[in-house]
């Protein structure tokens, strides 16, 4: 979905309603998918995130419930998390998180290993939430079988005939759903527990400032989940050689000093872990790079009503890279099981 333009009496009335009206600049913000940021700079020198949540994903009471809740457990016990100013839904404001950087793809292993801290640490800081459990604010969010049936349902949309330009991609697909289903199978046996994660593990979701210090940012989905989609998540986006959306697939691939740097700083903080979580860290990341590969595949086919794209094929861009990282991924499985069974 190309992104909904704004006008700035709607944003004033937006940034009105949760009192700020000194604004000097308001423009969109960050490379996130799902909602509408933009930073806002004031009169005052005081700047402010200002987001619309996106209402046609999330259930916007409930989301809003969830966040107060998440981010004032963390307040409490003075972990520094985002601050909210003021939530009016769909709209809600931020304090601007200074002298912090949010980056895309990862330049050096030292960034992976402070994404995997700052990720294990947020697992750490939120286990403790008191009852009731968390609300699923998507339900089945990382239930890799469940997103092979949405892929099945996207085919027979075949929006503007686009199931015709897929064929590798829905064979590479076919070669992999055996997979889909191992750590779904493993949380019903009991085998892997249910944890309060993060479950948007991403890189432009942790903010980390030159000292290594981080900010675990975009709590929307932070609900019950497993840990390894977590990690299975930072592999996925931390170790990337390029971006999301890189069109020259021979310069797409899963760097093994950046997955060594994470795994290294994951194990250090993630002391919680149980043997078959630790089992299953290197297969996390092919089995979430798989799941956003074939959410971004049934986006396009639905005809990119999702995630927010700038061009006509950013959908089938995307899933090709994903697919490319699992390759990857896979041609150096021993290599990272390997690392993981040296750190463990
Ligand atoms: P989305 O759900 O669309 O991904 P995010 O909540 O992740 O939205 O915000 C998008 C981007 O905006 C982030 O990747 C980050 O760069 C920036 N951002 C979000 N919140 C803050 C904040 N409080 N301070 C500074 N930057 C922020
Ligand atoms: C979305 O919101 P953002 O851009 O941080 C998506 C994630 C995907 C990711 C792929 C709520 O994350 O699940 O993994 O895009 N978030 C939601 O880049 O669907
Ligand atoms: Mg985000």
């Amino acid at each position: 979905m190309s992104k909904r333009e704004y006008s700035q009496e709607e944003l004033a009335a937006a940034l009105a309603s949760m009192g700020v009206s000194d604004q000097t600049d308001v423009r969109r913000y960050g490379s996130g998918h799902i909602n509408d940021t933009f930073k806002v700079e004031t009169k005052r020198g005081v700047r402010y995130i200002l987001q619309r949540v996106n209402t046609d994903i999330f259930d916007v009471a409930l989301l809003k419930n969830n966040i107060i809740r998440v981010t004032q457990f963390l307040k409490a016990k003075g972990v520094k998390s985002l601050e909210v100013l003021g939530y009016e839904n769909p709209w809600r404001l931020y304090a601007f998180l200074e002298g912090y950087t949010s980056r895309d793809v990862v330049e050096d292993p030292r960034q992976a290993y402070d994404v995997a801290r700052a990720f294990a640490k947020f697992q750490n800081d939120c286990a403790d939430i008191p009852e009731p459990r968390l609300e699923d604010i998507i339900p089945k969010f990382h239930d890799t079988p469940d997103r092979l049936r949405q892929l099945d349902e996207a085919m027979a949309v075949n929006y503007q005939g686009r199931l015709a330009k897929v064929a590798a991609e829905l064979e590479f697909v076919d070669s992999w759903r055996p997979n889909a289903s191992r750590i779904v199978e493993m949380m019903a046996k009991g085998e892997i527990p249910e944890r309060v994660t993060h479950n948007d593990t991403k890189i432009n979701n942790v903010l980390v400032a030159g000292d290594g210090t981080a900010v675990v940012i975009d709590l929307d989905t932070t609900m019950p989940g497993s840990a390894l989609y977590d990690f299975g998540d930072m592999v996925r986006t931390s170790t990337a050689s390029a971006a999301e959306d890189e069109k020259d697939l021979s310069r797409v691939y899963s760097k093994k000093e950046y997955f060594e740097a994470l795994v290294k700083g994951y194990l250090e903080g993630a002391k919680f872990l149980n043997e078959a979580e630790k089992a299953n860290l290197a297969f996390s990341g092919r089995l979430s790079t798989f799941e956003v590969g074939i959410r971004f595949l049934a986006d396009y086919l639905k005809g990119d009503t999702y995630f927010h794209t700038a061009y006509d094929d950013h959908n089938l861009v995307r899933a090709r890279t994903q697919f490319k990282m699992v390759q990857s991924m896979e041609a150096q499985a021993e290599e990272y099981e390997a690392i993981v069974r040296k750190y463990i």
